[in-house]
């Protein structure tokens, strides 16, 4: 006999999900950290972004050893961010832990290595220079207890410029960062963020660009140990995630900016995706990407009508798609898409604000 789940496919609703899947241990702390956060926001008057960044696993066991994962590495959510964070809004940064995050993802240990750009001062004496830079060393030397590091010169301008920005947003304490791993966490965080956010109204955006799971396993249906691989071929049958974004519009946050991705991997099937999205839960913006051109190309659909009513919006109603690119070519100066991107939304939201 293979090894198969017993129980038949459910469809949970965002109630159902929630009045029968447990909640993380560590949600209350974050929660209390989320809303210190806003109260010092709302004091000093500034809008709040709540991106989602990086891709939800899906445990299936309960002691667990292995989980289906999503492929997003955190790029978008992170370097939206750091654009946010220079539009001044306050970042609540939600994210797959050990995924990319605003600022350091400039120096990703696997495309920009931290190491590769520090130098050991030549004036040192060569024999002590390499022995006293490595941490194990047991050179006495005096110059051995103080080794000069230096930046490469052409490493210099990119990081300084970085690191001013990264220690005004400390100084400012506009970055508030947590973190998910499994598609349980990430949905309860979301849930308990945005109660947290209502009361920011038509301040707060929502930009959900995490990759999350459209299937999980129900905790009533894993197996507690390891599955043994004894029984041959493994079959699985997993339940739909319960799409969050129609509660999460029309009651978590009924006065917020919503932005949510549509990512395909057949482009043909963007515009349409994001228009049935708009249909289905009444948001303000769907960004469509696909897969192998995402850092390059998008697009923002959203409702044609400017009216700021949050009904779910009839078939037939006329959409607007407005393409957002940067040029791929080897020999283009460096950009990155979520600049246009988050400057688009930026002037949406200021509309939204008004009008609300
Ligand atoms: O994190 P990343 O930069 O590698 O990828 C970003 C993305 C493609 C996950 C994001 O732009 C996106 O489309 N998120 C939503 C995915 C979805 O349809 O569930």
């Amino acid at each position: 006999m293979p090894n198969t789940t017993e129980i038949n496919a459910t469809t949970f609703s965002a109630e159902s999900y929630f009045a029968t899947q447990p909640e993380p241990p560590t949600l209350k702390a974050d929660i209390q950290g989320v809303s210190h956060f806003i109260d010092s926001q709302i004091e000093k008057g500034r809008k709040v972004v709540l991106v989602t960044s990086g891709g939800t696993t899906v445990p299936l066991e309960l002691n667990v050893v292995r989980f289906l994962d999503n492929f997003s590495a955190g790029t978008r959510g992170a370097t939206s961010a750091e654009y946010f964070l220079k539009q001044g809004y306050a970042v609540i940064f939600m994210h797959r832990q050990f995924s990319l995050q605003p600022f350091s993802r400039n120096y990703s240990h696997s495309t920009h290595p931290f190491l590769d750009f520090l130098e050991i001062d030549a004036a040192l004496p060569s024999s002590s220079t390499i022995d006293s830079a490595y941490p194990y060393s047991n050179d006495p030397s005096p110059s051995a207890a103080h080794p000069h590091i230096t930046v490469k010169t052409s490493e210099k301008a990119a990081l300084l410029s970085l690191l001013r920005a990264y220690k005004a947003v400390q100084a400012k304490g506009t970055l508030h960062t947590l973190t998910f791993v499994t598609v349980n966490d990430y949905l309860y965080l979301l849930r308990a963020i945005s109660k947290e956010m209502k009361q920011l109204g038509p301040k707060a955006m929502y930009y959900l660009a995490a990759a999350v799971s459209d299937f999980f396993l129900p905790k009533q249906k894993m197996s507690e140990h390891k599955i043994q691989s004894g029984k041959g071929s493994l079959h699985i049958e997993m339940d739909q995630v319960p799409k969050v974004l129609k509660p999460l519009v029309s009651e978590w946050v009924p006065a917020g900016f919503v932005v949510s991705f549509k990512l395909e991997t057949d482009p043909a099937l963007l515009i349409p995706k994001a228009r049935q999205a708009l249909e289905r839960y009444g948001h303000q913006v769907v960004i469509g990407n696909d897969l192998h051109h995402r850092k390059h190309h998008v697009v923002l659909v959203s409702p044609k009508s400017t009216a700021s009513d949050r009904k779910i919006l009839p078939n037939g109603v006329e959409y607007e798609e407005m393409w957002i690119e940067i040029d791929s070519s080897p020999s283009a100066p460096h950009k990155e898409i979520e600049e246009g991107i988050v400057r688009e939304l930026v002037a949406r939201h200021d509309a939204w604000i008004k009008r609300a």
